[in-house]
């Protein structure tokens, strides 16, 4: 008996340990060099399971079905932060046990959605603009989202695979702000819309950088990083910041509430937030940091890029994606599904 028990109580302790040596990340697609991940595992001695969705509607449907699912990291956009706090699907964490959290810019912490920043770091931030390649569009005729409602791009599009984005172009194109609310004008943005469909070769958000660069589209809707990618491999692509506003994200990483390994999400959080590594970060996917540090040390080149890095003077036409609640949230998906499935 005391040597079953012995025998039980050992394999107990050595499944504890090899449970600890895991951390588990769900993220965008294209989002992170397997370079970083690597070094995470090799400095910790900590397995990572990696895996990828498309949008922030997956993500939370992945959490929302089945909370103890065992994701240690996630990656909601700010918008979507505010919600799965709102229904306590994240776990608190203490900032002070982040020291690399020194480094991120002020302007882009303690937002509305997460005030105090206890639930989610920010990681990328970025744009969502008109995508054109210049051997097939001349770039001077996209300067306004509603340019690409002209019936001569029949067929043409890409378009995000995303509700939000998708609706943010379009109400922005009626005029009004990409956070309207108001169920009226999300209405009148479901219809335009559907005046688009014909326009629309194809909805994507996985692939969007080889898509463009393979020239299988050349023309639509992109976030500013997949782009600045894609232009490094064709530099027939451009990326614009259409008039009279566009929608901007803050894509976070925060820790599921069931986490099974919180102290390894927290040691990854502060790895990424450590500005050689969030610069490392930046060059492989194009997006603008929120480590402050990491940004000056990144080449000129990259800094005065305006796709990767507005300048204040294109950023002003620029709003942060909200949250809504779940009301509008419900409506926007309604309408999104209408739309995919061509109903009236
Ligand atoms: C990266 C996707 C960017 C996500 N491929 C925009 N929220």
């Amino acid at each position: 008996m005391r040597y079953l028990l012995a025998w039980i109580l050992l394999w107990l302790n050595t499944s504890i340990t090899a449970n600890d040596k895991i951390l588990n990340i769900y993220n965008w697609s294209n989002y992170m060099p397997r370079s970083v991940i690597q070094q995470f595992e090799k400095e910790t001695g900590i397995h990572v399971n990696y895996s990828e969705f498309d949008s922030n509607d997956t993500l939370y449907a992945k959490i929302k079905t089945n909370p103890k699912i065992g994701f240690d990291i996630i990656a909601p956009s700010s918008y979507f932060v505010a919600k799965m706090r709102r229904e306590h699907m994240l776990r608190k964490f203490d900032k002070s046990e982040l020291p690399n959290f020194k480094y991120l810019n002020p302007k882009l912490i303690n937002g509305a959605y997460d005030p105090r920043s206890e639930y989610s770091i920010p990681y990328f931030w970025g744009a969502v603009g008109i995508v054109v390649n210049d051997r097939y569009h001349n770039p001077k005729d996209f300067t306004h989202w509603s340019d690409l409602w002209n019936p001569k791009y029949h067929d043409q599009l890409l378009l995000l695979d995303d509700p939000r984005e998708a609706f943010g172009m379009a109400l922005a194109t009626l005029g009004y702000s990409t956070n309207d609310v108001n169920p009226k004008h999300v209405h009148q943005a479901y219809l335009k819309l559907k005046e688009l469909m014909p326009n629309i070769r194809l909805f994507n958000s996985d692939a969007v950088e080889n898509i463009f660069i393979d020239e299988d589209a050349t023309l639509g809707i992109g976030w500013s990083g997949d782009m600045y990618i894609s232009m490094q491999e064709n530099p027939h692509i451009q990326f614009i910041f259409p008039q009279p506003r566009f929608p901007i994200w803050i894509d976070c990483f925060a820790i599921p509430k069931y986490a099974p390994h919180f102290h390894n999400a927290m040691l990854f959080l502060n790895f990424i937030m450590r500005p050689e590594i969030a610069k490392e970060l930046a060059i492989a996917e194009g997006y603008s940091s929120p480590n402050m540090e990491a940004m000056k040390m990144l080449p000129a080149s990259m800094r005065n890029n305006p796709t990767f890095n507005p300048p204040a003077s294109i950023l002003k036409r620029g709003e942060v994606e909200s949250d809504f609640g779940n009301k509008i949230d419900a409506l926007y998906e309604k309408y999104w599904e209408m739309l995919k499935l061509g109903a009236n």
